[in-house]
């Protein structure tokens, strides 16, 4: 914790003085959320046990909670902040039964503004005064929430599909680059890639499956709905992040439709183009799954 706390690239526009902690303040921290009734910190873990970072709900009072989250620098990049951040969120409605949970960030920060644009938190103008109160005389802040029953997609898998999150890389004022290589990120050597633009909205392409083909479908700009069905049942999902991939790899359904002009649907394919492993027809599809 330590680490992060010392780090001014980590906390220069945090609020909160992290630089005057200790290691005796970071037992004290640790020690006290143990038996925390209005405030859970709950420390992001990698697969190896190794602390990443640490995701907290703070003043749980009349159902409501803040948010809070800080990582290490080692941390970034590689979704630990999404996955601490859904999963404490879960707790928040489905464990505790809160109805709102809302958090603020200067706006001067932007990788964090970056953050929750990308996942498509909209700013909150209505917050509670009580809430507010705690931050009377800090200017410059951005506020979000989230309310019971609002959809955040945490699914791992979609119609049997893996939903992949693909690196992401971002450059500071220059945008991101997002890279997956063939056989290593995917399950599958990459043949071919073909991408499909200059889209009006509301317009649906697709409508067939593959027999054997393996791809992977993601949207760099723009927003597209992805409607799969296989043996799995039929289910969708909306494509709006550059770091997020659906695999595909046994025959599936699919049509796509486009929420927003211009979003490009990008595909990675596991073979070169065969008009002949197209399933065109539904009922022909839907005997072929059986089969
Ligand atoms: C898929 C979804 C996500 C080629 O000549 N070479 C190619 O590699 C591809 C993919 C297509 N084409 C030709 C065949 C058609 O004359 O391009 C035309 C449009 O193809 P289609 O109507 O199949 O496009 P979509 O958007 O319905 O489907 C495409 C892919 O074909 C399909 O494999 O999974 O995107």
């Amino acid at each position: 914790m330590l680490e992060w706390m010392h780090d001014e690239s980590m906390v220069g526009k945090l609020h909160g003085d992290f630089a005057s902690k200790t290691m005796e303040d970071c037992r004290q921290f640790i020690r006290k959320s143990k038996d925390g009734h209005s405030d859970i910190h709950l420390a992001i873990a990698s697969d190896a046990d190794e602390y990443m970072g640490t995701v907290s709900l703070k003043n749980i009072e009349n159902g409501s909670a803040e948010f809070a989250i800080a990582i290490r620098k080692e941390a970034m990049r590689h979704g630990y902040s999404w996955f601490g951040m859904t999963a404490i969120l879960k707790k928040a409605f489905e464990e505790l039964g809160l109805e709102s949970v809302y958090w603020c960030v200067s706006r001067e920060n932007e990788r964090a503004v970056h953050f929750y644009d990308k996942h498509h938190f909209g700013e909150t103008l209505d917050i509670p005064a009580g809430i507010l109160d705690r931050y009377r005389g800090v200017r410059n802040l951005k506020w979000y929430s989230v309310l019971k029953g609002d959809e955040l997609d945490v699914r791992e898998r979609v119609a049997g599909c893996r939903v992949i999150r693909i690196k992401t890389i971002p450059t500071v004022d220059s945008g991101e680059l997002s890279v997956f290589e063939g056989g290593q990120d995917i399950p599958f050597d990459i043949r071919r890639v073909y991408y499909i633009s200059k889209v009006p909205e509301g317009v649906r392409r697709g409508f067939h499956a593959h027999k054997t083909l393996k791809q992977v479908l993601f949207c760099p700009y723009g927003r597209i709905q992805l409607i799969l069905e296989n043996k799995h049942g039929r289910e969708e999902i909306d494509l709006s992040d550059p770091s997020i991939g659906v695999v595909i790899e046994e025959p599936t359904w699919r049509e796509m439709l486009w929420l927003k002009t211009d979003s490009v649907l990008c595909v990675a394919a596991s073979d070169h183009y065969d008009p002949e492993d197209y399933i065109r027809d539904y009922e022909e599809f839907c005997s072929f799954i059986k089969g």
